[in-house]
């Protein structure tokens, strides 16, 4: 039994270039990629682990461009097996749009809003999984205790958490407390890097989100996992995506002169898109009309699809979505954008605008905005601007 095991594909995300066409095709080509490599590899079965979309409500657009490429599994005889995390779950009454791919006869939801077992028969054989979707981890230690193990020869923990192996804040569980062992592997989704270890013969693994969306994420390397269930232990292989988009990053510039000569060493590999690139600078400065010139240039020969600046004392940063720029229309997102001229700082300003009736969400922001210091250093500049 061989399954192919994928995560956080947020199609319909356009990050970091926010309204930018072109980003937003990139998440959908390199699903496509993931599609044709479990066809080409004759899997049992594609298992997703949840933010399948970036959004509860995605775009006509986004499902135009997932519903064609889960036809070509449907086609061969695979089914794609998913479950919600938190950017696909329903925000209160609404519905999951993971429900409208299974309506289409696309997906199986295998959990949306609650954890859920299952026994699924599969092309050589039954897989029992037991599904948990994302849920905020200090409603998920309820659930922990009730995680039902299914009753079947080859077992699966799929799951959309942040492990407390991981280190990192807002976790949900450790592999003791998941009872990782009872499984023959553990499927995860929600952490958007490559990240594995072994508990005695059983992988737990995240294969990382296939596009990275901000700078952090940013790897030269991502991936998708076929696991291979036939043997007594399960066999995993590490299968590189070549689709996804390349961010280049230079850092540490002094100065204009110092730029041209790091920009003179940039090239793009032959068969890759143009990167996306983050210009850093050391020093404050002086000439940014300089500076964009550059940059424009470069993105008009296509050697970069776009850029993005920073730079200490006046923080600017800057994103511009070139395609768009004649026809854009006005809405709040430009508006707020233009207003605040920083990138961070309206995707900021537009959560607190958009959850405004959520003191939860608020909340969350503000708390956000303690942890980082350069963000309200940002913010106070620009209150003080104005
Ligand atoms: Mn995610």
């Amino acid at each position: 039994m061989l399954f192919l095991h994928v995560s956080d594909t947020h199609l319909g995300s356009s990050k970091p270039l926010s309204g930018s066409k072109a980003r937003e095709l990139d998440f959908y080509d390199v699903f496509d990629e993931v599609v044709d490599i479990a066809v080409r590899e004759r899997v049992d079965a594609v298992i997703h682990c949840g933010d399948l979309f970036d959004n509860y409500e995605p775009s006509p657009r986004t499902y135009y461009h997932t519903v064609k490429s889960l036809k070509k599994l449907s086609a061969a005889g695979i089914p794609f097996l998913v479950i919600a995390g938190g950017h696909d779950q329903p925000k209160r009454a609404e519905m999951s749009p993971l429900k409208v791919l299974e309506e289409v006869g696309v997906a199986k939801a295998l959990a949306i809003s609650e954890p859920a077992t299952h026994v699924v028969s599969l092309r050589s054989g039954e897989l029992g999984i037991t599904a948990v979707p994302y849920s905020p981890p200090n409603a998920f230690s309820g659930w922990i205790g009730r995680l039902k193990r299914p009753e079947a020869g080859r077992k699966i923990l799929v799951a959309h958490i942040m492990l407390k192996e991981l280190n990192l804040p807002e976790s949900h569980a450790s592999l003791d407390e998941l009872k990782a062992v009872e499984y023959d592997y553990v499927a995860l989704g929600h952490y958007h890097m490559k990240y594995s270890i072994r508990r005695n013969s059983t992988p737990i693994v995240y294969p990382g989100s296939t596009e990275a969306q901000d700078r952090r994420e940013a790897s030269d390397e991502r991936f998708v996992t076929l696991v291979d269930l036939s043997t007594r232990e399960a066999v995993v292989s590490w299968v590189k995506l070549s689709r996804f988009r390349r961010f280049v990053i230079v850092e540490g510039v002094r100065d204009l002169g110092d730029l041209d000569r790091r920009l003179a060493k940039l090239v793009t590999g032959v068969d890759e898109k143009p990167a996306i690139l983050y210009v850093e600078f050391s020093e404050p400065v002086k000439r940014w009309d300089g500076v964009r010139s550059r940059l424009n240039e470069l993105v008009r020969r296509g050697v970069i699809l776009n850029y993005k600046l920073s730079a200490p004392g006046i923080a600017e940063s800057e994103e511009r979505v070139y395609e768009d720029l004649r026809e854009a229309p006005l809405s709040l997102e430009s508006v707020v954008y233009e207003a605040s001229g920083d990138p961070e700082v309206a995707e900021l300003l537009l959560e607190i605008i958009r959850n405004s009736g959520n003191r939860e969400a608020v909340e969350k922001i503000v708390n956000e905005l303690l942890e980082r210091e350069r963000l309200v250093e940002k913010i106070e500049k620009l209150v003080r601007k104005k």
